[in-house]
């Protein structure tokens, strides 16, 4: 059996955006079945632990043949499984493959240093002094995406893990208004929410989160 290793609890903001939501959506996609298993921070600090992650983050996926970390990594692990994350024609696979990296690589990177300042630092002096440039990176990369995806449907011609792994970046920004204010990209966002897979792990992803609380 697959197995998603998840936080048991994550803060409010993350509850949504948290990467387990990663694997859950491409093994949806996939038609693959698989276990939770729920993990505190403490459980992740144990030398255990370790030998599974070696910087004691989720998500982990196991499977009876490998361990793995890293959701992009894990995505195309499933993706290899699987033609609805990555198509057979070769070319076609390799072009889903670099969306993957350019999702994680180019558009992650300054949208994660805006939700670290926003969510984790907003208070103090040197997020406030940095948070004008922080912004305008990720503007700079949206702009560009959009520019991209105009009059496209998809990152290809076709939903794939690309388009998977680009959602769940993009929604990083929820808690600002940067995507939805751009009419290409809030469709794009929608088209790609609006897949039943990714109905399911999400429904899935925050019922895990709820349980917990009470
Ligand atoms: N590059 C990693 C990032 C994993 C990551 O940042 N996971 C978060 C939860 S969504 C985490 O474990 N945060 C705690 C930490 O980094 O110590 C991936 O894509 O899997």
């Amino acid at each position: 059996m697959n197995t998603v290793v998840a936080f048991r609890q994550v803060p409010p903001f993350a509850e949504g955006i948290a990467r387990d939501l990663r694997l859950r959506w491409a093994l949806e996609e996939a038609g693959l079945p698989y276990e939770l298993e729920q993990v505190s921070l403490e459980d992740t600090r144990t030398p255990a632990y370790r030998r599974r992650q070696p910087f004691g983050q989720t998500p982990i996926f196991e499977t009876p043949d490998v361990t793995l970390f890293e959701s992009g990594a894990i995505v195309l692990h499933i993706g290899a499984h699987s033609e609805a994350l990555l198509p057979a024609e070769p070319a076609a696979r390799a072009r889903a493959i670099t969306w993957v990296f350019a999702a994680l690589n180019t558009v992650e990177n300054p949208i994660g240093q805006l939700a670290q300042i926003d969510l984790a630092n907003s208070t103090e002096e040197w997020a406030r002094l940095r948070r004008p440039g922080a912004e305008q990176a990720v503007r700079k990369r949206l702009d560009e995406l959009a520019t991209w995806l105009d009059g496209k449907e998809f990152l290809e011609e076709r939903f794939t893990a690309g388009d998977l792994m680009m959602t769940t970046v993009l929604r990083i920004l929820r808690h600002t208004d940067l995507v939805t204010r751009m009419p290409v990209l809030d469709a794009y966002v929608k088209r790609c929410e609006a897949r039943p897979a990714f109905g399911r792990a999400l429904d899935a992803h925050l019922a895990a989160f709820a349980r917990n609380r009470q």
